[in-house]
């Protein structure tokens, strides 16, 4: 599969540098295109200035509302990020309509981070008028999670996820979920985790986009899982997770043939490699709420049977059981099993259910510090039309 990517604000534009840099990787590693080009779009030229890989010409690295913002972002407010996206979303088109092979790419994603300014507001913005320019493709949205410290110390925060994640889930095809407080690891120093984290966020995509652009024939697997088949799987809110188990290369002496312990330990990896792509997943989750899910195997050619297949596949039936699975193989590894798994139309997510709650009582209470009346207390549904768009 072949993605156009757009990282706005901040975090979007560092998770996007991430993904120019898997896009080399896929290039050079597997002589593969899987990320046509990579944009990014920030109020700030401090943070623009900042990225790695991604082109430093101006048609990728794209600076909006620089006049009303002198280039120093939006200190957080959102709805000027959605403005600012609005004005100068030509910018953006103008620059994907210039690409080179264009009409290669499968689907667009648009990243940020939900709880601050440019990124939050920019994101549903851009999501909307690329949906309206190519009406053919569909537009993915990768959407970050403050840590929980953020959202009790800053309570314009949550407002900001809430608005974003509402107006997100209105125009994006798929809206994947990236929960930042699932990767903290202790003793690693914010700067440093950002980047850790941000490599562990691309990292699950690495397997699940190369693995239908293989043309080489001994890297093709017997049941290849493509653009269509992942293009089918997304929809609403969606999570990723990526587990691997390193394979002991014991060889009966001068053959090609596994010991028959080893035979039997092969199931029993690929299903810990499944379980641990089930823990690592970006946002947690209940899988049974998924409605789609789809997963990726990858390993030696040899280690690839039918019997290991049906294991896994029992195994995601077990938790999802109320997913349609999709599911391919990919014999690409030599010394490892791995599986990409992907839980989508997730239905009632709790965590994105708390955030549209917690962002109606901030409405509730700022109208309340300003003197206005508030109304009785309200279910979801009836809350979630009250959360304001940035659309
Ligand atoms: N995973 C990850 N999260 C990040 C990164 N940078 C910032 N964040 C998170 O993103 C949120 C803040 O959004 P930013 O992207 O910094 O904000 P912005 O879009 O640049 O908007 P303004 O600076 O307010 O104009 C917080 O929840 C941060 O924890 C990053 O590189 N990786
Ligand atoms: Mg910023």
């Amino acid at each position: 599969m072949k993605l156009t990517i757009i990282g706005c604000g901040q975090c979007g534009g560092r998770i996007a540098d991430e993904f120019a840099l898997l896009g080399k990787a896929t290039h050079v590693q597997r002589g593969i295109e899987s990320v046509t080009n990579v944009l990014a779009v920030n109020t700030d030229i401090a943070d623009l200035s900042g990225l790695s890989h991604i082109g430093s010409d101006y048609q990728h690295r794209i600076l909006i509302g620089g006049q009303k913002t002198g280039g120093h972002g939006v200190g957080k407010i959102n709805e000027l990020g959605a403005d600012l996206a609005r004005e100068d979303g030509d910018k953006v088109l103008e620059s994907i309509s210039a690409t080179q092979h264009f009409f290669e790419m499968d689907a667009f994603l648009v990243i940020a981070g939900a709880a601050g300014g440019t990124g939050s507001g920019a994101l549903p913005v851009l999501t909307q008028l690329l949906k309206e320019r190519y009406i053919h493709k569909p537009v993915y949205n990768l959407i970050v999670l403050p840590f929980r410290y953020e959202e009790m110390t800053e309570e314009r925060s949550i407002y900001n996820v809430g608005t974003c994640l509402k107006s997100a889930y209105l125009v994006a095809d798929a809206v994947f979920l990236v929960d930042n407080q699932r990767y903290i690891r202790k003793n690693v120093s914010i700067r440093n985790n950002f980047a850790k984290i941000n490599h562990m966020v691309v990292k699950p995509f690495y397997n699940l986009l190369c693995a239908g652009e293989e043309i080489t024939s001994e890297y093709i697997g017997s049941r290849v899982l493509d653009a269509g088949d992942i293009i089918q799987t997304l929809v609403g809110w969606t999570v990723i997770g990526y587990g691997e188990v390193k394979l002991p290369r014991i060889r009966l002496f001068g053959e090609d043939k596994l010991h028959f312990r080893e035979k039997i330990t092969e199931t029993q990896k690929g299903v810990q490699a499944m379980d641990k792509a089930i823990g690592e997943l970006s946002l947690k989750c209940n899988a049974a709420d998924a409605r789609r899910a789809l997963y990726l195997l990858t390993g030696p050619p040899q280690e690839m049977n039918m019997e290991l297949i049906k294991e896994l596949s029992a195994s995601l039936r077990n938790i999802a059981t109320e997913a349609i699975i999709r599911s391919g193989d990919y014999p690409r590894e030599k010394s490892l099993l791995s599986v990409t798994v992907v839980l989508s139309d997730l239905v009632n997510s709790r965590k994105v259910v708390a955030y549209f709650t917690k962002t109606i009582s901030y409405i509730a209470l700022t109208k309340r510090r300003r003197g206005e009346i508030e109304h009785e207390h309200k279910g979801i549904e009836e809350a979630f039309r009250d959360i304001p768009s940035l659309l």
